[in-house]
């Protein structure tokens, strides 16, 4: 086989995040997490963050597709189709309920100690993410979330705790999921998911809090890092950046300089985590705006220490951005300068589908950091009809997928980039991060719920469980 091919032991999985798919959410003793008080919103009308749990109001997250009683028979389906590996997330509010305990909760510990052999007797590795869109409650509520120094602590405690539990039943390990999200600062959803920030419309200092708060989470990662290598030298530990490859609008300089602009501002969490410093260019874009004020000479030295394995990516789609004049200093957010792209095709979601995007975006990761990468999602969300004799047939899917596995072994096999995995994003339905539904489906199986909470949760094999099936056994080659 040659170097330049997907190797034997390609890590085929699927992916799924704790608070998207457990449910229990008050289960022996599980704390809340800012994901239990997001209400459900629908395509264009975004999840309500509610002060604590309101009565009356519905919570996705509460019983999702209670995955935590039901897991058994959903890996099993899992190794049916042949996964390698199944990344999930550990629900950080079940290991320290409120956050800021010394002592973690028994009962959360045991919990993913069953998932994690369940998931062993069937030859599937699990792959771990410590925080993903999931931070305990009492931590914002108490400390104000990560613009708090002390959450470092509080992070390292639990990642110290988790590491050494499972240190001989996990390998792969990712610190913060999509933490470059957050580069979005006046978007509420993705400040809360990411950094436990509740704001306020247009609220001033978001920026400011943004910077600092990454700034925490990225030494928080950097000594996580350091302490799983000293845990267990075998520990595999990645970084997770929602890879978004954003393109100009047009061959103006203007416009290419400005996308040039939004990468750096987008990407520079992946430098902190693989090249163990922050890129000159955002040096001097936080020494111009008095951003991101408390770092340290020890914070720099913890973070050149604490460099990740690989790069662990989501990709679903590409974004284009066209510069504009009352902007000249090529300041980015995000959605501000997002045109439509007339090149690429929507979901029903209106996100692009861009599969060469995908190969665009390895070879841009790989060329930039020099580190293996590891694709934890990528997908389609669509609204799937179950027929009359129970059978669902989703072709669009297949489509989305196929054309992106080929994309991703073009770019192992002509460019050369290392990838050690791919698991696509929601391999069983489950709730939908951005808007709160059901009805946005990513998965192989189906499950029987509806926006309201409706639903006999049972579990249907989906055309594509079929397909990907083959995919797998065949490694890649039968698409
Ligand atoms: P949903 C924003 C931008 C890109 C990916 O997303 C995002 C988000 C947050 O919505 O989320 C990631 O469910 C995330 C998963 C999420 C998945 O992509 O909004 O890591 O938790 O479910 C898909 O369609």
């Amino acid at each position: 086989m040659s170097k330049y091919s997907l190797p034997k032991n390609f890590l085929w999985g699927g992916a799924v995040a704790a608070n998207q798919l457990e449910g229990a959410y008050k289960e022996e003793n599980k704390g809340l997490s800012v994901a239990d008080i997001m209400t459900a919103g629908a395509n264009g009308k975004n999840r309500e963050i509610t002060d604590g749990v309101v009565d009356g109001k519905y919570y996705p997250s509460h019983e999702a597709i209670d995955f935590y009683h039901r897991y058994k028979e959903d890996i099993k389906l899992f190794a049916e189709m042949g996964f390698k590996c199944f990344r999930t997330s550990i629900a950080w509010s079940r290991i320290f309920p409120k956050g800021d305990e010394d002592q973690p909760n028994e009962a959360g510990l045991k919990f993913y100690d069953d998932l994690f052999d369940e998931c062993r007797k069937y030859g599937i590795e699990p792959v771990i993410t410590l925080s993903h869109f999931e931070i305990p409650y009492h931590l914002i509520t108490k400390y104000g979330g990560w613009r708090n120094r002390k959450l470092i602590d509080f992070f390292t405690h639990y990642a110290e705790i988790v590491f050494k539990r499972y240190r001989d039943k996990v390998t792969y390990w990712m610190t913060f999921n999509e933490i470059d999200n957050q580069t979005d600062y006046t978007n509420q959803f993705l400040m809360a998911t990411n950094s436990g920030l509740i704001l306020k419309d247009n609220q001033a200092d978001a920026e400011a809090l943004m910077y600092q708060a990454a700034h925490y989470e990225l030494v928080a990662s950097a000594l996580a890092v350091h302490l799983g290598h000293r845990i267990n030298p075998n520990f595999k530990i990645g970084c997770m950046i929602n890879m978004t490859p954003i393109y100009p609008a047009s061959s103006k300089p203007v416009d290419i300089f400005q996308a040039e602009k939004a990468m750096q501002r987008r990407y520079w969490f992946a430098d902190v985590h693989a090249l163990g410093k922050y890129p000159r260019n955002m040096e001097a874009f936080f020494a111009k705006n008095e951003l991101r004020r408390d770092i340290t000479a020890e914070d720099r030295l913890i973070l050149s220490e604490g460099t990740v394995d690989y790069i662990g990516l989501s990709y679903y789609n590409s974004m284009t951005v066209a510069y504009k004049k009352e902007n000249p200093d090529f300041h980015f957010v995000g959605p501000e300068l997002v045109v439509d792209n007339p090149n690429v095709e929507k979901s029903s979601w209106g996100w692009p589908i861009d599969p060469l995007g995908f190969r665009y975006s390895l070879n841009w990761l790989a060329d930039h950091y020099h580190k293996p990468l590891m694709v934890v999602e990528n997908g389609l969300g669509a609204y799937d009809k179950v027929e009359n004799n129970g059978e669902i047939h989703d072709p669009y899917r297949i489509d989305y997928l196929k054309a992106h596995i080929r994309a991703m072994i073009d770019a192992v096999e002509e460019d050369g980039v290392e990838v050690l995995g791919y698991t696509p994003w929601g391999c069983i339905d489950l709730v939908s991060a951005g808007t709160g539904q059901m009805s946005k489906r990513y998965g192989f199986i189906y499950v029987d719920k509806d926006d309201q909470g409706h639903g006999s949760l049972k579990r249907i094999k989906k055309d594509s469980f079929f397909w990907y099936q083959k995919v797998i056994q065949s490694n890649g080659t039968a698409l």
